[in-house]
């Protein structure tokens, strides 16, 4: 299947409100350091670098009422709102250079708003460590990044929930998590209640990446406008060090390759976040280093061509 989008939207949000830590504001920078601009069009993609959008700065504060910089977190997700919005209107491919994970409120709402819009069905895959399905009742912190796909899903403060024009902006079947290995208590009875479809790290430990793969990208169609939201920490932090809240026993460099390289096979990448990259907490850039070449994956680069049978399944690869 070939890609309907060829042009990629560089959009950076330098912005670490949401966080439990500083240093996700240099995330954009290091991805564009780490060469990711070259290796999208390297994939043979045309790439606009709409630069970084501007917000208010981290303000350190404690939680008010619950939340943590609420006032910053809505400021910044408008703008990453609207800057994604305009991309998909315009039929780029946006890429959202965060920052921290509350960046995706605003911009799976901007995928929701262009999905209503165009009579298309949106699914997330939302790649972390992570479910970020709290609430202000349930989080532990206020930290507005843990609580993103509760606020796309209709639960949180109304600024937020709001953004997409519609409320709830996506239903929890939108949604498919994989990697997932830290889930605050109070929030796990949430996450059940809702019905969230989640392959955690023991279903990937059992079945295998390729299993959950197929579980998360089954029962799309042409239709289908795939988004995908990765967290850095989604990955084992032996080899992706650069994020605030590592989580140990996560995907191997061999199991996000295959997560990106059977996303790449379904053609219907629509928009993407890289969240969380933390340069303060890397080493050489390595980790953003790593990010770039786990995208460059998510759009098609393969070690050799490979035949794709009926089944989805692939046969062994072919070198001529
Ligand atoms: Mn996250």
């Amino acid at each position: 299947m070939v890609q309907s989008v060829r042009v990629a939207a560089l959009i950076g949000a330098p912005t670490d409100v949401g966080a439990a830590d500083r240093g996700a504001s240099m995330g954009p920078e290091a991805l564009r350091v780490a060469g990711l601009q070259e290796a999208l069009a390297g994939r043979g993609l045309e790439v606009l670098d709409r630069g970084n959008l501007n917000g208010p700065g981290n303000p350190w504060r404690p939680a008010v009422d619950g939340y943590r910089h609420l006032h910053e977190v809505v400021h910044w997700n408008r703008q990453v709102h609207d800057a994604v919005y305009a991309q998909l209107q315009a039929s780029r491919l946006p890429i959202l250079l965060g920052g921290d994970h509350c960046l995706g409120i605003g911009s799976i709402s901007a995928a929701a708003r262009h999905c209503r819009e165009k009579n298309r069905t949106l699914r997330v895959l939302w790649l972390d460590a992570h479910t970020d399905f709290n609430t202000r009742e349930l989080s532990p912190s206020g930290n507005l990044h843990g609580m993103s796909v509760a606020c796309l899903c209709g639960f949180g403060p109304r600024e937020l929930v709001e953004l997409s024009g519609q409320v709830p902006a996506i239903e929890p079947r939108a949604v498919r998590q994989i990697g997932i290995r830290s889930v605050d208590p109070a929030e796990k009875r949430f996450v059940h209640e809702q019905g969230l479809n989640v392959f955690d790290m023991r279903y990937i430990d059992e079945m295998g990446m390729r299993r959950a793969m197929r579980g998360a990208l089954s029962g799309m169609d042409e239709r289908t406008h795939l988004h995908v939201s990765f967290d850095v920490d989604f990955l084992d932090p032996v080899i992706a060090p650069g994020v605030g809240t590592t989580v140990p026993g996560g995907p191997t460099y061999r199991e996000a390759q295959l997560c990106m390289e059977m996303i790449a096979d379904t053609g219907q990448l629509c928009s993407l976040d890289i969240m969380e990259l933390n340069p303060a907490f890397d080493m050489h850039n390595r980790t953003a280093m790593l990010a770039v070449d786990l995208v460059e994956s998510l759009f098609g680069k393969s070690t050799l061509m490979r035949p794709v049978d009926a089944d989805g399944g692939i046969g062994a690869a072919r070198g001529e």
